[in-house]
């Protein structure tokens, strides 16, 4: 009995493969990627280099150390050999993706021309083939700054080239329209969908280019994920000559459907297929259905197939350390597996449409997507600008409308950002402004509406009023706050209180926290963290009490942390310059200890614990020291052991607990034991009671900064600065040099000459006795500075608007440079000496004696003396 029916699966197994695979279908589509010849500028230049798609010529410049990247002009081209067989065949480029303004040229003749970056476009280039030879193919790329073309002005890097693949598909006269905005050409519905039951509709779009009318025929077929047959149907009509046809397939209800969900994204498949009245098939789609339905409500918040669902995820920005934009799609897919092993049920594709590979990742792990179009900080009021943003939303909804993921279309982000900025513009520009940008979000609203009846629109803003004031937020179905307490804006409990407040002054608005997070770099940690200090232990604060303050807010659908990893954005001087670092994970992916701990709150399906010492190598600790470590555990309690000892038992709430070590010198083991599952981490530690270079070589000293610094490039932790104590180090005098009173960062500036910015970065001024308690011998002595009066550029994501010009006045600042009685440095004058922003090391041997210790002296000559680091290296 058994093996009889494991005969006729294998059976019916068979004449499915035949029947998806044995026929020969006329339509291919074939990726042209390879051996591209692209010159940068002119395409009479002479510069061509041959290249592979993905492209951008911005990999490199967007983070150097010079000002700003090129956005202008980029050729590219390539010969094509059509057959004269292929005559008969209607054939189109098709570009996937393509920043930010593309002319297309076959054999010379402009064959067309799209605007903005992020969408899909066809050109079908049929008429301009000449048959049984070959064909150039030249594409100009243009990414100059342009008022016609959203983003106008946005955070994050306009990479310029075609970064996405590009295909040659060739379909036979009868095909699947190519020309509805470049989608697939067909539109799942789904209507009555609940536990009991659920529908599908199909709308088809088929186009003939043949100059008569033809029968064709059309076979839908929709398998569950086990390839079984659910409903079939065919459809035999005539194509007319010359025209498109659209056809409405409705598919009788299915009882007991199995629903789609970040639990169980259960998947079933649809085959469209079209074929001549011979039985030829012409062309075939497959398409992945989700029966599911999703909604919101301004006080419980979002329901997924009727159930409440708190979503709680990330944003993502497509681009990758090494890679700009132009991302080897396998490589982007790590993500999207990154974000679900996370625990994450959401992801917000901020702020454009990414690749549409990842929204099939999502549909097949179950991640909710909100998708949204680069309309960002501003509009242009023109009709141009309009057309194109209605332009450009078209193409999104339509091309990423059959994923079952997708649940919410967007439109636009934080708007009002440059107007609640403007110092410049007068009252009545500001408001008209404003109007425009209302009338905008009005007309995008009712386009999504239109086109999405079964979604849910959104729109996100950062922290203003405007949004209220003006109505706007009341435009989408669901709306995102991008809210920076504690970072930006205030401190990290005014997120709840803000929220509350706005809830009840708009009781009928749903809300989603839609962006929040400090920037942090894996190589900064302390044990005070601060507002702006990028350390590892900040970002652990705010997103620890983020996700409590939203988790216990039952009207807030949910949070989207801003961002999953760190991205370019070339005008930054974060801790890495040109790069904004709030992810959860660093530009390469490799994870920051957040990304852990969310993975211990969201992810219930095995024990899970981490310990959150990855980046605390090398760390020096004085006398008695401890440092505090996180455990982060999706359990309740497990017990530590230190060095082999048991240390205690430790209770994790909100999937956390943080312990102060005691470590010792040398080695140290820490493990985490709960039940069956356990986790063992190593870490040196240098442990000392004075300056003694008895356990230790080399002492480096972030001076002007309350945080540990791990360089790279030196190949040692330094440590935080300190008032001098006697016996051990510090300064005697001056301040910690802050550009801005609130900010703790010292300048957000791109240190040129190096990599180690948080060194530089971070100062005192004013100190004029810095005094180490050194043993007597011969030492090699590293002082670090950089001069930190640079006229700043207008940042508004570093400053706020009254901090766009420095509070300090500009002044001369010149002073010589003693170690003890020695002088190794005589009028050193910054400013005068070294190209801006130049990060300097001075570098001398000294023997200290008499047991005088060291002392270094910065003799002011003109204004006050500034100094970022001091590294001490015992030589005998
Ligand atoms: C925002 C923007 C986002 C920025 C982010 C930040 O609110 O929507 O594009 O990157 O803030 O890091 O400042």
């Amino acid at each position: 009995m058994k093996l009889q029916s494991t005969s006729k699966t294998i059976y019916i197994i068979c004449i499915l493969i035949c029947n998806v695979f044995l026929f020969k279908i006329e339509a291919q589509t074939v990726t042209i990627n390879s051996g591209w010849q692209f010159v940068l500028g002119e395409k009479t230049s002479e510069n061509w280099a041959t290249i592979n798609i993905p492209h951008t010529w911005n990999k490199d410049d967007a983070f150097d150390d010079e000002k700003g990247y090129h956005r202008g002009v980029g050729w590219y081209k390539k010969q094509l050999f059509f057959s004269e067989e292929s005559k008969n065949s209607v054939h189109y480029l098709h570009f996937k993706g393509s920043n930010q303004e593309t002319d297309v040229y076959v054999n010379g003749n402009h064959v067309g021309n799209h605007k903005g970056g992020y969408t899909a476009f066809n050109f079908n280039i049929s008429k301009w083939i000449n048959y049984d030879g070959y064909n150039l193919i030249e594409v100009k790329v243009d990414n100059s700054h342009n008022l016609d073309i959203p983003p106008l002005d946005a955070d994050f890097t306009f990479y310029g080239g075609i970064y996405r693949d590009v295909q040659l598909i060739s379909k036979p006269k009868q095909h699947f329209s190519l020309s509805d905005f470049a989608s697939e050409g067909f539109y799942i519905d789904y209507y009555h969908v609940s536990e009991e039951k659920a529908g599908l509709e199909v709308k088809v779009l088929i186009d003939n280019f043949d100059t008569k009318s033809v029968n064709t025929k059309l076979k839908t077929v929709l398998f569950d994920a086990e390839n079984k047959i659910i409903f079939s149907k065919n459809l035999n009509f005539k194509s007319s000559a010359d025209a498109s046809e659209a056809l409405d397939i409705k598919f009788s209800e299915l009882y007991n459907p199995k629903l789609w969900s970040p639990e169980s994204p259960y998947l079933y498949k649809l085959q469209l297929q079209l074929s001549n009245e011979n039985g030829t098939v012409l062309d075939e789609k497959w398409q992945n259905i989700g029966f599911r339905w999703a909604s919101v409500d301004a006080d419980k918040g979002f329901f997924l197939n009727g159930k409440p669902l708190k979503l709680i995820g990330v944003n993502r920005h497509q681009d990758y350390e090494g890679y700009g934009n132009a991302v080897p799609i396998e490589l982007q897919k790590k993500d999207i597996q990154l974000i679900k092993n996370m625990g994450a049920n959401v992801l917000r594709n901020a702020h454009y449409p990414q690749s549409r590979e990842l929204y099939d990742m999502c549909d097949k792990l179950g991640i909710l997507v909100w998708t949204e179009i680069p309309v960002v900080n501003k509009v242009t009021n023109n009709k141009m600008f309009f057309d194109v943003c209605k332009t450009m939303q078209k193409e999104h909804v339509k091309q990423y409308y059959n994923h079952p993921s997708v649940v919410m279309f967007g439109y636009m982000n934080e708007i009002y950002l440059r107007l609640a900025f403007d110092g410049k513009s007068t009252e009545t520009e500001k408001e008209s402004q404003k109007n425009a940008a209302l009338d905008l979000a009005k007309q995008l609203e009712k386009l999504t509406r239109d086109l999405a009846p079964n979604h849910i629109t959104v729109m996100a803003g950062h922290l203003n009023e405007l949004y209220n004031e003006t109505g706007i937020a009341d435009l989408p179905m669901l709306f995102g706050w991008n809210l920076y307490f504690g970072w930006y804006d205030k401190d990290i409990p005014d997120l709840g209180v803000f929220l509350d407040e706005q809830h009840k002054r708009y009781p009928n608005r749903s809300l989603l926290l839609s962006e929040y997070g400090p920037g942090a770099d894996a190589r900064i940690f302390t044990k005070t963290p601060k507002k702006f200090d990028f350390s590892t232990e900040y970002q652990a604060k705010l997103h620890q009490s983020y996700y409590q303050q939203i988790t216990e807010r039952p009207y807030m659908t949910g949070m989207t942390a801003w961002n999953f990893a760190d991205f370019g954005s070339e005008f930054r001087g974060d801790a890495i310059p040109h790069v904004n670092q709030k992810g959860l994970l660093q530009y390469d992916r490799t994870p920051k200890e957040i990304y852990y701990w969310y993975k211990s709150v969201l992810d219930k399906n095995e024990p899970f614990i981490h310990i959150a010492s990855n980046y605390l190598d090398g760390v020096t600790l004085f006398n008695d020291d401890t440092y505090p470590v996180q455990l982060f555990s999706n359990q309740k309690e497990g017990d530590l052991f230190l060095n082999g000892n048991k240390f205690q038992n430790i209770l994790f709430e909100n999937g956390v607990a943080t312990v102060d070590m005691p470590f010792q010198n040398g080695t140290n083991r820490i493990k985490v034991i709960i039940g069956r599952t356990s986790e063992e981490k190593t870490i040196q530690i240098i442990k000392t009671d004075a300056l003694n270079f008895d356990t230790f070589s080399r002492i480096g000293i972030n001076v002007g900064s309350h945080f540990y610094f791990n360089d790279e490039e030196r190949q040692l932790t330094f440590v935080p600065d300190q008032a001098y104590k006697k016996g051990g180090f510090g300064y005697e005098n001056g301040v910690v040099y802050n550009l801005s009173k609130d900010k703790h960062q010292g300048i957000p500036y791109s240190i040129r000459n190096t990599d180690s910015d948080p060194l530089f970065q971070t100062m005192l001024e004013g100190c004029t006795n810095y005094k180490l308690d050194i043993p007597n011998g011969k030492y090699k002595v590293s002082l670090f500075f950089v001069e930190p009066q640079i006229k700043p550029t207008e940042n508004i994501y570093n400053l706020k608007a009254s901090d766009v010009a420095s509070d300090k006045e500009t002044e001369q600042r010149i002073f010589d440079i003693y170690l003890n009685a020695d002088c190794i440095e005589s009028r050193f004058n910054m400013a005068e000496q070294y190209p801006e922003k130049y990060g300097i090391e001075k570098t001398a041997i000294i023997n200290v004696n008499n047991n005088e210790g060291l002392t270094i002296a910065l003799k002011p000559i003109a204004g006050n003396p500034v100094i970022s680091g001091v590294l001490i290296e015992k030589l005998n």
